[in-house]
């Protein structure tokens, strides 16, 4: 696996699996609006797009509390400018730490929609740690967790507090009861 899309992918089908449901990804270009909130830009993309299958969406980003949120919905342009490196400039000798990954997933099938989120708090690293996971997860040591940063857990540990993965149990649960 190499794209971050890759990788949302990959976290999103195998929880989807989990309530017998099967995902195919798309390669169809999105409008994507500016807001603050996730579950704004995935709602607004899902609607503009005129495609008559059972289809969704999802936005994500990393929110850090002593920046107001930033980079929140800039997170993959942080990534492709600043990168890990410059998010730990910014937080250089700063004691409070505080994030959160937020993810919202928007599904429509004919004329229903719904739209879920999830969300997993914790703390910016020090330093970057692990080579698991994508984009920010090296930096991204969660709360329930036991210090290590997401890039040093499996994907399986991941899974079980994830911000996609919370979104998307919630999207399956709503689907199984259907
Ligand atoms: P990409 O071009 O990176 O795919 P996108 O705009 O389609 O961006 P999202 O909104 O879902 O992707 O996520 C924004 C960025 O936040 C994305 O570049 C990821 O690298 C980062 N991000 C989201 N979820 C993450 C996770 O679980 N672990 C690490 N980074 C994550």
């Amino acid at each position: 696996m190499g794209t971050s899309s890759d990788h949302k992918y990959e976290e999103a089908r195998e929880v989807l699996a989990e309530f017998g449901v099967e995902l195919e990804r798309l390669s169809i270009d999105r409008v994507e609006i500016q807001a603050d909130d996730p579950e704004l830009i995935a709602e607004y993309s899902l609607k503009v797009l005129d495609v008559d299958i059972p289809i969704l969406i999802e936005d994500a980003g990393l929110y850090i509390d002593k920046y107001y949120g930033f980079p929140g919905p800039y997170s993959s342009y942080a990534l492709r400018t600043i990168d890990n490196e410059g998010i730990l400039k910014l937080m250089e000798g700063e004691t409070e730490r505080g994030a959160r990954y937020l993810s919202a997933v928007a599904f429509r099938d004919g004329d229903t929609s719904v739209t879920f989120t999830g969300e997993v708090g914790g703390r910016i690293a020090e330093e970057m740690r692990g080579t698991n996971g994508f984009g920010y997860d090296p930096i991204f040591m969660p709360e329930e967790g036991d210090g290590r940063t997401f890039g040093e857990m499996s994907a399986v540990e991941k899974a079980r507090i994830s911000h996609r993965a919370r979104a998307f149990r919630k999207l399956g649960e709503w689907l199984e009861a259907d």
